[in-house]
């Protein structure tokens, strides 16, 4: 089987290492040393090139180099019936937890203060009386592993998805009121969302006014989440009061950028959560395998539900 890795810009050394050891039988190719195009049987692509797609011809199945899939969905050269795949490994989901865990409770229990008062060798003893109430939007993989991170430090946390689902550890809302309700509720409001046209600019000054005075916004879903203008304005009303922004809608982000000075804003260059080469060796090798074996790729797309 020839299996294509394509991301460019991206070193892959480590990453077609690995496969080498877990599957010696794989032939694996780097873009844009193709070879035959047409020969290639399983893609995995991460912001691939326009037109890619179209030429290899004999393509079983596809998969995202990360948990995103809009940049393979909005391919106007994606097959309509190709099985597409994602990879969400527990190494990915965990680093996401340990970085909101980090910005929420870092900032909650506002140890920034602290160096300054060891500047001026100052003891001055402070602890939040309470945890703070974390919102998820978004309650998939990212967002369950999130949840789990908050309730074992005893944070109240509860999430929003587009529709009613399963019975759920913490509360769940859907639908408009309850994303307006969750809003209400939330001292942390967490966008991880996939992308997708019910999603796209749903962090707009409508859900800025549901929000609590002195709230923050934490946006690691993608840029298109968000609608920067409505952002800028709301922060100037201190609802929220700070946006912690890991993606944005052109990254890098640039130097222009009115974020990237603005007091009350802080920026990480999409870091929040990278797929480790060694995690996504295994994933890749195991969702090659399954489409050997004539089934989807790990953690297919929902066409349905667009991600
Ligand atoms: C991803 C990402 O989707 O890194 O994996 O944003």
């Amino acid at each position: 089987m020839i299996l294509l890795i394509c991301a460019p810009g991206r070193d892959h050394s480590g990453l077609v290492q690995r496969i080498g050891q877990l599957a010696p039988d794989l032939d694996v190719r780097v873009w844009p040393d193709v070879g035959c195009p047409q020969a290639v049987d399983f893609a995995v692509v991460w912001k691939h090139p326009a037109g890619l797609l179209r030429e290899l011809t004999g393509l079983k199945a596809v998969s995202s180099l990360g948990a995103g899939v809009e940049h393979l969905l909005n391919d106007p050269d994606l097959p309509p019936n190709l099985p597409v795949g994602r990879l969400v490994g527990p190494r990915l989901a965990a680093d996401m937890a340990g970085y909101l865990v980090a910005q929420i409770l870092g900032d909650w229990r506002r140890l920034d203060r602290f160096p300054h008062h060891q500047r001026r060798k100052q003891w001055r003893p402070w602890a939040p009386d309470r945890p703070p109430q974390v919102g998820l939007l978004g309650f998939g993989r990212m967002g369950k592993r999130a949840a789990r991170a908050f309730k074992a430090l005893k944070v109240p946390v509860a999430a929003w998805r587009r529709s009613a689902g399963a019975e759920a550890s913490i509360p769940l809302h859907h639908g408009r009121h309850g994303l307006e309700t969750l809003a209400g509720w939330s001292n942390y409001l967490v966008c991880l969302l996939p992308l997708t046209d019910h999603t796209r600019e749903i962090l707009d000054q409508e859900l800025f006014r549901r929000m609590k005075p002195d709230s923050v916004l934490i946006n690691v879903g993608r840029g298109e989440h968000l609608v920067e203008k409505d952002l800028l304005d709301a922060l100037s009303k201190n609802r929220p009061r700070l946006a912690i922004l890991d993606v944005f809608g052109e990254e890098p982000l640039p130097p222009q950028h009115p974020f990237w000075s603005h007091p009350a804003v802080r920026i990480t260059p999409h870091c929040a959560s990278l797929t480790q080469p060694a995690e996504a060796a295994e994933l890749i090798v195991a969702s090659v395998r399954r489409v050997q074996a004539g089934r989807p790729p790990l953690d297919p797309v929902q066409w349905e539900l667009g991600y």
